[in-house]
């Protein structure tokens, strides 16, 4: 078996990497991880090595180079995981990889004004209405997904797939900036999300984190409010 090697970001701040790391997660494959501190000299000289795209995460297989969040959690499915990690039904992989697209090349107010951040808790940022467009489109999808796949499992399309890896992010992004979730199957999903034991692998090890990156810690702290967002009734 050629060696697989995960290149990844700071697990704390690295949305991206998050994504591609829990799909080969959950595709069972054994894998080593190198994990380059985002926002550092150290970072900037390793990845000119690694990646053509100078971004993490980037997989290494062998000789072969797959970077690009999205094209290593396809190659995953394929190389690693029997093609599990989408549904046999092609109108659900379809439903799901029209949410993946959106999410890869869209929501571009959520991932500016909110960067994903485990140590955020009770963080508020201001609200604009393209934030609040993308924060309700998001909701109304998972929504969508559940109540289609709902009987097939917990996820988002019944079983777990790159539209749950995909997703992720936004989960720990809502949690850590109070978005209120509607109570029922979407603050359902996002709590099972949040409990898995591979997302609980990677936060713990994200916890265990010094790095800070300055551009990425923004908002204000607010303890006295509730955390986090879940099931707020004024959203249902
Ligand atoms: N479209 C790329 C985005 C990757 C990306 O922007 N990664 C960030 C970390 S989450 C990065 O490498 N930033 C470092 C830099 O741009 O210098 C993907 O899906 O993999």
């Amino acid at each position: 078996m050629e060696r697989i090697t995960l290149v990844i970001g700071n697990r704390n701040y690295s949305s991206w990497s998050l994504r591609a790391w829990l799909c080969l997660r959950k595709s069972g494959a054994t894998f080593q991880e190198e994990l380059l501190p985002l926002d550092t000299p150290e970072f900037a000289a390793r990845i000119a090595e690694l990646s053509p795209s100078r971004t993490v995460p980037v997989l290494w297989h062998g000789e072969r180079c797959v970077w690009d969040s999205l094209a290593i959690c396809e190659y995953i499915n394929e190389t690693f995981a029997a093609n599990t990690l989408w549904p046999q039904d092609a109108g659900a992989r379809a439903f799901g990889r029209s949410l993946v697209a959106e999410m890869h090349s869209g929501y571009g107010a959520l991932r500016s004004a909110m960067p994903m951040n485990f140590r955020a808790r009770q963080r508020r940022v201001p609200s604009t209405p393209a934030l609040q467009a993308d924060i309700a489109r998001i909701i109304e999808r998972w929504a969508s997904a559940r109540q289609r796949y709902g009987a097939d499992g917990p996820w988002l399309l019944g079983r777990f797939s790159i539209a749950d890896a995909f997703f992720a992010p936004v989960a720990v992004r809502f949690g850590g900036y109070g978005v209120a979730l509607p109570a029922g199957p979407v603050a359902d999903y996002v709590r099972h999300l949040r409990a898995d034991e591979a997302m609980q692998e990677w936060e713990r090890a994200a916890a265990a984190e010094h790095w800070v990156v300055e551009a990425d810690e923004v908002g204000i702290d607010e303890p006295d409010l509730d955390e986090p967002g879940l099931e707020s009734p004024a959203a249902e």
